[in-house]
């Protein structure tokens, strides 16, 4: 069975028996409480080298497949890194690439940009975090006859799984990074992922390191990330 045959061919349809609805004042205290537990989760780049069950691991990235895509392709594929070597050489070519980002590529006014983050082209993390999780968005769905079929709306369906996988590891009580060391194509090399994926993210997952610092920065009120018509 090809990979998209569930997905191909005339509609059928079953009906909606997931959905659940709430009475108002539910509605808003779980919308509430939902946003004050998002946002206690902090972009963190100090990681324990504590290890992470699998399956939890396993369970978030069912979530990120929850994402919708364009036409229901589901144009992701999810490269998961425990092994030290391998986590030693992807640290070894990223730091490459933010050395030439931060010595030579990048223009003044993105490093006075990132001023307040403090990063530097030193990616510890990379071997410190249990999981380095490389998401690649699938340009085609390559099928078992060796046909292709074009995916559409690639990088906004990686960036909603992304979203959703994020969400899933923060409410399971780990912290991540999302580390976008650029061009990312030696991720392909080392992670045998063929030429129809493009490397969009190298999200770095576990606990926070006992002593972790993070910048202090603020997000926007909803007043400027809104407005109402
Ligand atoms: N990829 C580099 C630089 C960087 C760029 C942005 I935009 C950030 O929000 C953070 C970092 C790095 O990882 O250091």
């Amino acid at each position: 069975m090809s990979k998209l045959s569930f997905n191909q061919g005339s509609p059928q349809f079953i009906p909606l028996s997931t959905y659940q609805s709430y009475p108002e004042t539910e509605m808003l205290e779980r919308a509430q409480s939902f946003y004050q537990d998002m946002k206690r989760r902090k972009t963190i780049r100090e990681f324990s080298a504590r290890p992470v069950p699998r399956a939890v691991i396993e369970a978030c990235l069912l979530t990120a497949g929850t994402a919708p895509s364009g036409a229901n392709h589901q144009p992701w594929h999810f490269a998961v890194v425990t092994d030290t070597a391998l986590k030693h050489k992807i640290r070894v070519e990223a730091e490459i690439e933010e050395r030439e980002f931060y010595e030579r590529r990048a223009p003044q006014e993105w490093k006075d940009a990132l001023a307040p983050l403090g990063t530097d082209a030193e990616k510890p993390f990379l071997e410190t975090a249990p999981y380095l999780i490389a998401i690649f968005g699938q340009k085609a769905t390559m099928m078992d006859d060796g046909s292709a079929v074009k995916n559409y709306y690639v990088p906004e369906s990686v960036s909603i799984a992304t979203g959703f996988l994020i969400s899933a590891l923060h409410h399971a009580g780990l912290a991540t990074l999302t580390h976008t060391p650029s061009p990312m194509g030696f991720l392909n090399q080392l992670l045998h992922r063929p030429d129809n994926e493009k490397p969009y993210i190298l999200l770095v997952v576990g606990y926070p390191a006992e002593d972790c610092m993070v910048p202090n920065i603020q997000k926007k009120p909803l007043e400027q990330i809104a407005s109402f018509f």
